[in-house]
Parts: C-alpha cells; sequence; structure tokens
C-alpha cells in the first residue's frame, strides 16, 4: 500500500513503473518485520548471505558482479540543459538525449521483478536542514542499505514534498558497455542502471547528499561537501568541531574516528565522530556555519581496517552490517580482509565467489574497494550531536591530500579566500597500488572533483560568497594538512592514525587565537615545538622538516596550479587567479 497521498509522488512511481514494468510494487516502510522478510527473501536466492548471528548478529555478505566494484567516474553525467553549466570536470549530455537513450534501457527492465519504493531522509526526518528522497530499485540488497545508510519509512513518507529527489534504479543486465549514473540537476532527478555497486545505487550518497545537493546549495545559499564531521572534546571538557575534506582513500574514516594517543586520552581528550563522508553546511541562527550529516550510516572500505588502524569503525561492523566484497571465512561463518588481522582463513571464499586459501594463495582474497555499510549509531564514539536536527558549528575547515614532498604536515590558510585557493589546489599523488604511472599529481579541489554537480568555477565562486555573507569574524579557519610525506627510502614519516590529533590540537588552538604562528610563504605554520610530541617516538627536528617548505617544488607546483585552472575559462573567479600570484611573488622572495 502507498505510505502516501502525495500525487506528484504517485504521478512519478506510475511513469516508472510503467516504463520499467515491475511485477510488483511495495513500498519501504523501514519496520524491522519488513528489513527481516526481506533479508530472508534476498537469502534464499542467495543475493545475500546470512553470517554467523552470535559473533555478527544482524549482518550478511554480498558479492557484485566482478565487473561492477566501484564507482564509474566516466560513465557518471551532469544532464543540465546548458553544457557550460556541468562546466570541465563533468560529463555532460543533452538531457532530451540522455532521457531518450535511458527509456530505452529501463523499458521492462523489471518485467518479473519487483520495484521497491524506498522514502528515505537526508538529515534527520523533520529537521529543517532534511532533504527527502525516493529510491525506486529492483534490488533488495539496495533496500536493505539504505535502510542502513539513510532514515528510511514511514515518517519520511508524511514528510514528502513536490520537490522530493526523484532516484530511479534498475540493475537490468549489470551491463558495463550500457552502465549510466545520471543527474539532472534541474528536474531534482537521478538514474541508475546496470550496475549493483554501492556508490552507483545508493542514491542518497554521492548523488543526491554531493551531486544534486551541491547544486541545490549553490540555487539556495548553502553547501554539500565531501567531508567528514568531528569533535574534538579538550580537557576541560569543550567539544570543538571541525570538517575535512579529503580525496578518496586518504583515510577520512580513520580521521573521524580517531582515538587520541594515551598521552591525551590520560588527560580526556575525546574525538566525537559526527560523519565520516559528506557534510550538508549552511548559516546558522548564529550566523556562524553549521555542518550536519545527512547520513544514517558509514559505507567504509574494509581492507586495512583492524584494530589499530581504526577499533571504532571495526566495532560499528560488529552488528547490523553488511558486507560487500570481502572473504568469507567457512570454517566460523565470518568475514576477513587484507589488513584485518595476520590470520587470512584457509577454508574460504573469495570477493569473486570462488575457493580461497589465505595461507597459499597469492591473490587477494577481499577486493580493494570491499566495504562496510555499517549504521553509525554502532560506532563507540558517535557524537551526542549526531542526531542534532541543526548540526554543530564549525570552528575550523581541514583540506588535505597525499603528497610526498611537496605539502607539509600542515599550515593555516590567511583568510577566507587564501583558504578557497588552498581548497580549490588540493591533489593527491597516486601510489604504486593503483595502475599508471606513480606520484602524478590529480587535482581534486575540495576532494569534490567527482561530485560537484554543477561548474567547478560557479563552485569556487560559491565558497566565496559564503564566505563574504557569513564575515570574517564568525568564519570557521581554514587548513591544510598532509599526513603522507615520505622519506627517501618512501617510507611515512609522520606516524598518523592517533597521532594526526596533535595536528588536530594545533588547528583548534589557532582557530581559537590560542597560539601562535609562522607566517611563511604558503600560509601560517606551527613552530615545531607547538606540536606536541609527549609520549611520541618523533624528534623536533623531524617535525620541522614535516613543515618544510620546499620553494622550487612549490614554484612548480604553482604552474601546474596554473594550467589546472586555465581549463575553467572566464569561470575562474579573480581572487583565486590573485591568491596564485600572490604565492608566486611570496615564493620569490
Ligand atoms: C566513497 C568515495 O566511497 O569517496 O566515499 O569514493
Ligand atoms: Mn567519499
Amino acid at each position: 500500500m502507498a505510505l502516501t497521498t502525495n500525487k506528484a509522488v504517485l504521478a512519478w512511481i506510475d511513469e516508472m513503473a510503467k516504463m520499467t514494468q515491475p511485477d510488483k510494487i511495495v513500498w519501504i516502510d523501514g519496520s524491522q518485520e519488513q528489513i527481516d522478510a526481506l533479508r530472508a527473501e534476498a537469502c534464499s536466492t542467495g543475493e545475500i548471505e546470512q553470517l554467523n548471528q552470535e559473533k555478527l548478529p544482524g549482518c550478511y555478505l554480498h558479492r557484485t558482479a566482478v565487473n561492477d566494484v566501484a564507482r564509474v567516474e566516466d560513465r557518471t553525467f551532469i544532464c543540465c540543459r546548458k553544457k557550460e553549466n556541468a562546466g570541465p570536470t563533468n560529463n555532460w549530455m543533452d538531457p532530451q538525449e540522455m532521457y531518450a537513450k535511458l527509456n530505452k534501457l529501463y523499458t521492462g527492465a523489471m518485467k518479473g521483478r519487483t520495484m521497491y519504493v524506498i522514502p528515505y531522509s537526508m538529515g534527520v526526518v523533520g529537521s529543517p536542514f532534511a532533504k527527502y528522497g525516493i529510491e525506486l530499485t529492483d534490488s533488495i540488497y539496495v533496500v536493505l542499505n539504505m535502510c542502513i545508510m539513510t532514515r528510511v519509512g514511514t515518517a519520511v513518507a508524511e514528510k514528502l514534498g513536490d520537490d522530493f529527489i526523484k532516484g530511479l534504479h534498475a540493475k537490468a543486465d549489470i551491463d558495463p558497455e550500457n552502465r549510466y549514473i545520471v543527474h539532472f540537476p534541474e528536474d531534482n532527478t537521478i538514474m541508475s542502471v546496470n550496475s549493483g555497486y554501492g556508490g552507483n545505487v545508493l542514491l542518497g550518497k554521492k548523488c543526491f547528499a554531493l551531486r544534486i545537493a551541491s547544486h541545490l546549495g549553490h540555487e539556495q545559499g548553502w553547501m554539500a561537501e565531501h567531508m567528514l564531521i568531528l569533535g574534538l572534546q579538550n580537557p576541560a571538557g569543550e567539544v570543538r568541531y571541525l570538517a575535512a575534506a579529503f580525496p578518496s582513500a586518504c583515510g577520512k574514516t580513520n580521521l573521524a574516528m580517531l582515538i587520541p594517543p594515551e598521552a591525551y586520552r590520560e588527560k580526556g581528550w575525546k574525538v566525537w565522530c559526527v560523519g565520516d563522508d559528506i557534510a550538508w553546511i549552511r548559516v546558522g541562527e548564529d550566523g556562524r556555519l553549521w555542518a550536519m550529516n545527512p547520513e544514517y550510516g558509514f559505507f567504509g572500505v574494509a581492507p586495512g581496517t583492524n584494530v589499530k588502524s581504526n577499533p571504532n569503525a571495526l566495532a560499528s561492523t560488529q552488528k547490523g552490517t553488511i558486507f560487500t566484497n570481502v572473504v568469507h571465512n567457512l570454517d566460523d561463518n565470518t568475514v576477513w580482509w587484507e589488513g584485518l588481522d595476520k590470520n587470512p582463513p584457509e577454508h574460504a571464499v573469495d570477493w569473486k565467489g570462488n575457493p580461497w586459501n589465505g595461507k597459499e594463495s597469492t591473490e587477494k582474497g577481499a577486493h580493494p574497494n570491499s566495504r562496510f555499510t555499517a549504521p553509525a549509531i554502532n560506532c563507540p564514539c558517535i557524537s551526542p550531536e549526531f542526531e542534532s536536527p541543526k548540526g554543530v558549528p564549525l570552528s575550523a575547515i581541514v583540506f588535505g591530500g597525499r603528497r610526498a614532498k611537496t605539502a607539509p604536515l600542515v599550515y593555516q590558510a590567511r583568510d577566507w579566500e587564501h583558504g578557497v585557493f588552498v581548497g580549490s589546489i588540493m591533489a593527491s599523488e597516486t601510489t604504486a597500488a593503483a595502475a599508471g604511472a606513480v606520484g602524478v599529481v590529480r587535482r581534486d579541489p575540495m576532494a569534490m572533483l567527482p561530485f560537484c554537480g554543477y561548474h567547478m568555477g560557479d563552485y569556487w565562486q560559491h565558497w566565496l560568497d559564503m564566505g563574504k555573507k557569513v564575515g570574517a569574524d564568525k568564519l570557521p579557519k581554514i587548513f591544510n594538512v598532509n599526513w603522507f610525506r615520505t622519506d627517501d627510502e618512501g617510507h611515512f614519516i609522520w606516524p598518523g592514525f592517533g597521532d594526526n590529533l596533535r595536528v588536530l590540537e594545533w588547528i583548534m588552538k589557532r582557530a581559537f587565537d590560542e597560539t601562535g604562528a609562522v607566517d611563511t610563504a604558503i600560509g601560517f605554520q606551527p613552530k615545531a615545538e607547538d606540536i606536541n610530541l609527549e609520549g611520541l617516538d618523533v624528534s623536533k627536528e623531524t617535525v620541522e622538516g614535516l613543515l618544510g617548505v620546499d620553494k622550487e617544488l612549490w614554484a612548480e607546483e604553482a604552474k601546474g596550479i596554473r594550467e589546472y585552472y586555465a581549463k575553467f575559462g572566464d569561470k575562474l573567479p579573480k581572487e583565486l587567479l590573485q591568491q596564485l600570484d600572490t604565492l608566486e611573488n611570496n615564493l620569490k622572495k
């Protein structure tokens, strides 16, 4: 039975059902009974497998098709009416042409299948920050994941207005040649076909909460960002919040759930996780910027997650979690992945569904992009503000990337405009783990390269405009960090993980004007002695090295930035070019 009488909603579902032709339509009410029934049905068809319910209650395993294991950026489109509004960093096609192409792929795609109607909310239901959507899908796996990643069901259906975000997903034949992840920002519509991989099919996440929401934020005066949000509690019991943007695979989830080093824990320091991937940021009643996490769960990368790197993430996966493309340990019906521990199971099934012996096999058992979908409320350090309808006030914004030599451990932008420049030049270097040349710089402004739903030049302008709207005295301070500097042998110099708190401490002190800084060519930096090294086997000289700025490397960097900026033509805000000129002049001094 339909959970709403909203005519716009019902008419759209009707239209989509006429095209896809499902055998039946089922509304998702979010109840435990319905979830249990769907789990049982998906187990009976092999879509998911139930794991050891004593060790991992409510946990299941799923394997995607071998050709369908990651987001497909080359098949992701922003179909606004004018090509120039999508900009040089997005794929574009005329909306009418794209609708016609997709209609063919969707026609009859749900024959013999069920269409599930998922009313979901990004944000706390009823919050003035929340936005509502419907995802139509023919995959129970998608339904179960959406029930973890978003707030789903009857309470949301009651809130649906005419401005709900429409999402249509059909697995079709999982044909990579006809796989499309398409956004029509002017129609509030997302269409995904021929994939079953999370990032392509959990439409509330990257598609809605970043691509569509960034477009809405541009129009409505707020921001949708690829950022974690955390609260840093100091020994005085005061909690200060920051949001941080890093490209995919730079450790956002680890930073968001950081456990302070022992010397800090003893004094009462604590980190609270508000979110690990997405922040919606608005001007609050007090005129400051407030951030909220629109999601309800974590869709984290499994490999490398362990009791040392991220015990909080691991704890989050111990109940009510769906694992995708990890190793199935047949001995005790649990899961395993590379980097979990040093005991790969011998009697197991790998991510492709083949028998696998972890002691003998030379091949990886889990896919490098295998995932856990875990309820956020499982996280031992989930912030008490996680369900706050207003979100949290931001004192700092942090950008970062993976740079072997150029970027220092930390620096602070001189002001908001400089901070927007710092975000716009964000980049990461490719590592040996990825195909292609090592050390190639991939620019990823604000970590939004694959997620900005409109022209990147307009997006930067929007950042500058938000700064003007808020005003210097209320704006969060902006920083850049780099945990990944390496020595001549390619080893990481900074220990990272929990010790990153030592840098966050300096950042927060700066945000509250509680410590000084050195004015350098690239911005404000700490003196080595301003980074607290108590209980850490790293010398002050090493930190001096980590904070060093090689002017020659930076001059090269500036050249690369100028070339990159040229792509954006007239849409490049002049303020950013001025910032680049200033940087080049500073480097010559
Ligand atoms: C993610 C990503 O899955 O950024 O969060 O790729
Ligand atoms: Mn992400």
